[in-house]
């Protein structure tokens, strides 16, 4: 009976869902899930009375967003104030005990994800947004209500607010980064990362796959809730199936808080998630209002940072690195060793003065640290541990690469290749051409670019579009199955139609970034006229000074650039820009500045608003800007402005403006 047949199946796909979410361990194809549960949508759309929210249907994901939401929240997301060591904390506690001498804490790990705020409403599971600016966040419920351990209904039925953090276990994190190597793509820096970016997916059953979890740590309104602690606030929580972290414990002073600190500080490497410190909050929230907060955090808890974990390993030699603009990097290669819970075997020394100063020897021993997710540095040599292998290195003349002499620049630190047709800035200049902010060729990552330059399947630039004719010779490279080789073929083929801004980034021409790049596409609409552009066409332009109009007739005066450009054209890359239509308005023409955290927009929209209406849209303020266009916390920016006498506008103006022009 079909009725019997929708509870049986909500049964399976609950446990499918715990085998391939908790444990890990699907004992059924996807396929099989995914048919499972579309002959469960199938019944209850026929049977819309058998509708249940806690049904595994409700959780399935599947819509694809055009972007998300913004949306206020009732309380700002506030954040910490950060202590360091010992001291910091006494201080802490002092300045607690002051204003409640019995306090209590409750200590809790600091989950290294994205902070989220979570809205219940009649037991059911409504929004979830994300901290943003900590007054306006995103909306991403549809993502969030992928995630397992995330209950659907609560026995709880009034409005609820819970606020705590998503992340990435480890374990899903190592394996994701794995499969994106395979594919070609740039793997995530840490966990935190990988949870944000997924949780930024357009495409929730993308979300859906990446298995995040949460783990919540705030009640709102706790008191109201019949809370007098923050440890009853986090009990309220788990009976109602929120997850907590149970790793948390009452301290009845500020010296027991810190031998749970210890404890954990020995034991958070072998954690199946990231913690990044952890959390004292007094645990008499009865009190918190009498501690007070500061404008950015409350007075009433902090956050304990792990200190920058320091290790020691042997530095084994010293290799040089050449950038695709040619700096040279000298890197030490060491004794694998782990850092901060990952594998480390190479840290930079950054320039000769470096090695110099700390006075790093080959096989030295060598402190290591990784201070947040920065790559690892050699923080200094240790000569005591000093023996007869140990030799002074001799930074180099010659390019290792293409051994044409390295020159360093009067007032920097770095040495370079300045040879255009040194192979290793082919490779660096062919990532940078594939980028994701260039032409964001997808599966076109650094790992494949460089084994292409080693086959000598690419040998410059234009390259690229010459990848199809050699299709059989790639499905002979290992890894290189035809389903991903026809994705790298037709993501290089989809590129040629990227606007002008993208391939002008592309190139990689010193001192013009990505927002120089859309300046100069905006202005001059074609490559030719760009190619053609006098000193004087570029050095009126706003925001292009006279070192990036000299870098850029630099570049174009070299004759295997320009051909380069011909061959892309020949290849059919677009060579002309998106004209941004732009409205005629009060903002047509003006020099525009945003400063501030803006409430109703991002930065992004804001600038793209502006440019519609035919803004110039800089960065600093001068005696040129026509108008400055002000959010909260406005700093030096809008005082700049008034001293200058320049137009300001706050931003319920500005959206007032707009609103004349179009509907946005
Ligand atoms: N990351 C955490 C964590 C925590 C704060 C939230 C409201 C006032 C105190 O695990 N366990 N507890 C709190 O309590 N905050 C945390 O993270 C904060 C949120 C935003 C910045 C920090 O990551």
């Amino acid at each position: 009976m079909s009725r019997e047949r929708i509870l049986e199946l909500r049964e399976i796909l609950r446990r499918l869902s715990r085998e391939y979410y908790e444990l890990d361990s699907p004992t059924v194809s996807d396929q099989e899930y995914d048919r499972y549960m579309q002959e469960l949508i199938d019944l209850e759309n026929e049977y819309p009375d058998m509708a249940d929210p806690s049904s595994p249907t409700q959780k399935v994901g599947g819509e694809v967003l055009e972007g998300f939401v913004k949306v206020a929240h009732k309380t700002r997301m506030i954040s910490l104030a950060n202590a360091f060591n010992y001291e910091d904390l006494l201080a802490f506690d002092e300045r607690v005990r002051k204003v409640v001498p019995h306090a209590t804490y409750q200590v809790e790990l600091k989950m290294d994800g994205l902070a989220m705020s979570l809205h219940y409403a009649h037991g059911q599971f409504k929004q979830a947004v994300t901290r943003g600016d900590g007054s306006v966040g995103e909306d991403v419920t549809n993502n969030v209500k992928t995630i397992a351990s995330i209950p659907m209904s609560i026995p709880y039925q009034n409005d609820l607010e819970v606020r705590g953090e998503v992340i990435m276990p480890k374990a899903v994190f190592e394996k994701l980064n794995e499969e994106r190597k395979e594919n070609g793509e740039e793997p995530f820096a840490n966990p935190r990362n990988a949870a944000a970016g997924s949780i930024r997916q357009l495409d929730s059953s993308i979300a859906r796959k990446r298995k995040l979890d949460a783990y919540w740590y705030f009640l709102m309104d706790a008191q109201a809730l019949g809370c007098h602690t923050q440890s009853e606030a986090l009990s309220f929580l788990d009976h109602n199936g929120i997850k907590t972290n149970p790793l948390r414990r009452i301290c009845k002073d500020i010296d027991e808080a810190w031998s749970f600190i210890q404890e954990m500080t020995e034991r958070r490497n072998d954690l199946p998630y990231e913690i990044d410190g952890m959390v004292l909050k007094v645990n008499e929230l009865d009190r918190w209002e009498e501690i007070g907060e500061t404008v950015k955090s409350p007075k009433w808890a902090i956050a304990y940072k792990f200190p920058a974990e320091e290790v020691i390993t042997r530095l084994k030699d010293i290799k040089i690195t050449v950038g695709r603009t040619g700096k040279i990097t000298p890197n030490a290669v060491l004794e694998p060793v782990r850092v901060a819970g990952s594998l480390v075997s190479a840290a930079t020394l950054h320039n000769e003065d470096m090695i110099a100063t700390k006075d790093v020897r080959i096989n030295d021993f060598v402190v290591i640290h990784k201070a947040g997710d920065i790559i690892p540095e050699v923080v200094r040599s240790l000569p005591e541990r000093r023996d007869e292998h140990s030799q002074k290195y001799v930074f180099p003349k010659y390019c290792p690469i293409c051994h044409s002499p390295l020159v360093r620049y009067p007032d920097e630190a770095a040495h370079y290749c300045i040879n255009q047709d040194c192979p290793a800035r082919v490779s660096e200049s062919i990532i940078h051409f594939a980028s994701r902010e260039a032409m964001n060729i997808d599966t076109l990552g650094s790992k494949r670019v460089e084994l292409f330059c080693e086959k000598g399947i690419f040998k410059s630039v234009e390259d690229i579009y010459s990848l199809k004719d050699k299709r059989d010779e790639l499905l002979k490279l290992e890894g290189f199955k035809e389903k991903s080789v026809d994705k790298l073929l037709n993501a290089i083929e989809a590129s040629k139609q990227n606007p002008l801004e993208d391939l002008v980034f592309g190139l990689g021409i010193r001192q013009v970034g990505k927002k120089a790049a859309r300046i100069l596409a905006q202005h001059f609409k074609t490559m030719d006229a760009l190619m053609q552009a006098s000193k004087e066409e570029l050095t009126q332009i706003r925001d292009i000074g006279e070192i990036t109009a000299i870098s850029i007739l630099d570049f174009f005066a070299l004759e295997s650039n320009r051909q380069m450009i011909e061959k892309l054209r020949v290849a059919g890359c677009r060579m002309d820009s998106d004209q941004i239509e732009t409205n005629e308005s009060m903002f047509t023409n003006k020099t525009v500045v945003l400063t501030g955290s803006l409430s109703l927009f991002t930065r992004d929209e804001a600038r793209a608003l502006l440019e519609r209406l035919g803004a110039n849209v800089a960065s600093s303020v001068s005696k040129k800007t026509d108008l400055v266009i002000y959010g909260e916390n406005a700093g030096s920016k809008l005082e700049k402005a008034l001293q200058l006498n320049v137009s300001v506008m706050d931003e319920a103006t500005f959206m007032e403006e707009v609103n004349k022009y179009e509907s946005i």
